[in-house]
């Protein structure tokens, strides 16, 4: 079964799968992210929940998100998503597809617009299999411009 593992400034790397977030208690479930504003229906687990699981040490202050699929990262500032976010895995009591950016996708309820601000839609990252601890940014190739941006929607 596909995971996701959790590394860089840690106390204790972890990876997941769906079938632990699934696992994970009710209270960091939202059943469906269209009630935070999404596009498309999918169940999550509040990101909180997952970095409570790792621990990250108290120097870090980004979180770097990887898609290894199609090479597209993006970090964050820590406090800007820390009780914000949350991690897609599902959808209709499966794994989250493909096709809506499974197995794992970040959402940030009432991001800005594409290129608006650290914090946009092009954080959204999908197909995620790491995530990973910073301190300072790290690695992050969302698109720059109008150009890039244009690019990255036509593959
Ligand atoms: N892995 C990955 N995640 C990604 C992208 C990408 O190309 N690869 N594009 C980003 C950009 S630029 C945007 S605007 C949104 C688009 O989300 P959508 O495909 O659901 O419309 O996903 C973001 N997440
Ligand atoms: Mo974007």
């Amino acid at each position: 079964m596909a995971n996701f593992t959790i590394t860089g400034q840690v106390e204790t790397p972890i990876s997941l799968t769906f079938a632990e977030l699934s696992e994970m208690p009710a209270e960091v479930q939202i059943a469906d992210v269209q009630s935070l504003g999404a596009k498309r229906s999918g169940c999550a687990v509040k990101l909180s929940a997952i970095l409570d699981r790792c621990r990250p040490l108290p120097e870090a202050d980004h979180l770097g998100l990887h898609a290894t699929a199609d090479d597209f990262h993006a970090s964050l500032p820590l406090d800007a998503v820390r009780d914000r976010a949350v991690l897609i895995y599902g959808q209709d009591g499966q794994p989250l597809p493909l096709a809506a950016g499974g197995p794992f996708r970040l959402f940030i309820p009432d991001h800005s617009q594409c290129k608006a601000s650290e914090i946009d839609e092009c954080a959204n990252v999908k197909f995620i299999d790491r995530i990973e601890l910073t301190i300072g940014k790290g690695h992050d190739n969302r698109p720059r411009d109008e150009d890039e941006h244009r690019a990255i929607h036509e593959h």
